[in-house]
């Protein structure tokens, strides 16, 4: 039998760090031995509970929740806060989810398993579960049709967190900042997994504006290129952070001029690394290293990458050509639950991630990221978004006879989701709104055109380039 190493390391062994660590919300906060106690008392309770999802909420409570499911072995399933009601019943219905834990909406069946954060384990620490278990069920847009359920084990998110470590230098002298969302993996695996395993206190933001990041008086912080450009057009708040050890940025691409204020304004070169929810974290620059503007650096330890044109030969390592890029290592996910022909689709013959995303590599083994493969993968704001999916949701509406979704460049959120639509109704608030009460607040059309027609080819099909200009 292989000893496991329990994958919150830190968390699990409060008294082997010497400073009393905590995680801040907002205003709440909770010591690491009070978050240790809590969650090992509610790992007693949800003991056995198979799959349970979460509505992800940025509170304590929502960590110790999560937290006592990962001490129990019981797989989560994060569900963004203000999920519509379509999106929410697709994810339960999905996953299988037997309980909501924390709180659950008033009206989902489900029950809940509450959390008291006074309540206290009567016994010593469960077994750690084994390394290849399923922690996490991530939901996250293909370019169409619904979300897909991502299976992260133990182990991947364990091989992440400590990749990252080596490359940035993380520890328990950190104190880490961020006001990421709850419910994928930047914010969640690398924003609280991250600071629990490795010891780090944990400042949430709850929203990540400027002035809470120039307020927390952290030393690494993490953004998507969005907040980062929010916060070079705050100076005031930018200079805050001249204080920091690194900046973080990740998620989407962080165009050039951004990087290069943020570096003016803080002092701060930023670190820029890349990762997917399949993948999770795969190549970053290094805290000791360079770092450079538009490149996204090296492979971490462990991950290997490759470029293959259309017909699988390998692109020249010069910096210029262009292929997709492929991935293998310890970090991959296990697959889409419940999808073995999308699993399929999506590995190689032997074993590589089609990641569907355009790079170049130069001889260093610099990675510079082109774009995307397909203009239905919308990247708004750090989330990814598929075009399908708002199309559908769009569809649903009585009114709606066609629709065709695109991104276009949005100098704030990278790719803003602009909507075409053929059909009997012409107020744009109103179709927005249908959206929202479908899906989440972040895939809403920000632009909807009512057009007489789309544009078609011969065989009838979109064609969406002539839509992104
Ligand atoms: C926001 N608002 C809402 C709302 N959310 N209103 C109603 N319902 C909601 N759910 C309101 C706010 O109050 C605000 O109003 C206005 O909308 C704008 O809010 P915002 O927070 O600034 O939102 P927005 O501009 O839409 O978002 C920008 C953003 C957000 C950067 C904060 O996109 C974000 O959090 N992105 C992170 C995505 C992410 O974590 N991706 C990681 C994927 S993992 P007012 O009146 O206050 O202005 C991955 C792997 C990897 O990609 O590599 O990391
Ligand atoms: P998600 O599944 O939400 O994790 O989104 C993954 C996608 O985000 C990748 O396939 C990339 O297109 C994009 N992405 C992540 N990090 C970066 C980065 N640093 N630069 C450019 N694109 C990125």
């Amino acid at each position: 039998m292989t000893a496991h190493i329990p994958l919150l390391t830190a968390l699990s062994a409060p008294d082997r760090i010497d400073h009393p660590a905590v995680v801040t919300i907002g205003e709440d906060s909770i010591s690491r031995a009070d978050l240790y106690s809590a969650a090992m008392a509610f790992a007693e309770r949800v003991t056995g509970a198979g799959r349970v999802a979460i509505i992800t909420t940025a509170t304590v409570d929502t960590v110790i929740a999560m937290t006592g499911c990962l001490f129990a072995g019981v797989t989560v399933v994060p569900v963004p806060p203000d999920a519509g009601h379509a999106e929410r019943e697709h994810i339960l219905t999905d996953s299988a989810a037997r309980y909501w834990v924390g709180t659950g909406p008033d009206e989902h069946p489900l029950p809940v398993i509450p959390v008291d954060r006074r309540a206290r384990a009567s016994s010593s620490a469960p077994a750690e579960p084994p390394e290849t278990a399923t922690a996490l069920i991530m939901y996250t847009s293909g370019t169409t049709g619904a979300p897909k359920g991502v299976l992260l084990s133990r182990k991947a998110i364990a091989a992440c967190i400590d990749a990252l470590a080596e490359a940035w230098e993380w520890n328990a002298e950190d104190t880490l900042v961020h006001g990421l969302p709850l419910f994928h993996v930047h914010g969640l695996v690398l924003g609280v997994l991250g600071a629990l395993r490795l010891g780090s206190p944990l400042i949430h933001t709850v929203r990540p504006k400027p002035e809470s990041y120039a307020a927390a008086g952290g030393s690494l912080y993490f953004g998507v290129p969005t907040v980062w450009s929010r916060v070079c057009e705050q100076p005031d708040a930018a200079r805050a952070l001249r204080s920091a050890r690194l900046l973080v940025s990740g998620s989407a691409p962080l165009p050039v001029p951004v990087f290069d204020r943020l570096t003016a304004l803080t002092g701060i070169r930023p670190i820029e690394r890349y990762g997917m929810s399949e993948t999770l974290i795969t190549v970053s620059t290094r805290f000791r290293g360079e770092r450079r503007p538009g490149w996204v650096g090296l492979p971490l330890s462990g991950v290997r990458t490759r470029v293959r044109d259309e017909n699988g030969n390998d692109v020249p390592r010069d910096g210029v050509s262009l292929g997709q890029l492929q991935i293998s290592g310890p970090t991959l996910f296990d697959g889409y639950l419940g999808q073995p022909e999308k699993t399929a689709e999506s590995m190689t013959a032997d074993g590589w991630f089609r990641t569907g995303d355009i790079v170049a590599v130069e001889s260093t083994g610099f990675h510079r990221i082109a774009g995307r493969e397909s203009v239905d993968m919308i990247k708004s704001g750090g989330y990814r978004i598929g075009a399908g999916e708002i199309e559908h949701a769009l569809l649903a509406h009585p009114g709606v006879a066609e629709a065709a979704v695109v991104g276009i460049a949005d100098p704030d959120l990278g790719q803003r989701i602009v909507a075409y639509v053929v059909g009997d109704i012409d107020d744009p608030e109103q179709l927005s709104a249908f959206v929202t009460d479908h899906l989440a607040f972040h895939k809403r059309p920000r632009q909807i055109h009512f057009v007489d027609a789309l544009p078609r080819n011969a065989m009838g099909k979109v064609q969406k380039k002539l839509l992104t200009g």
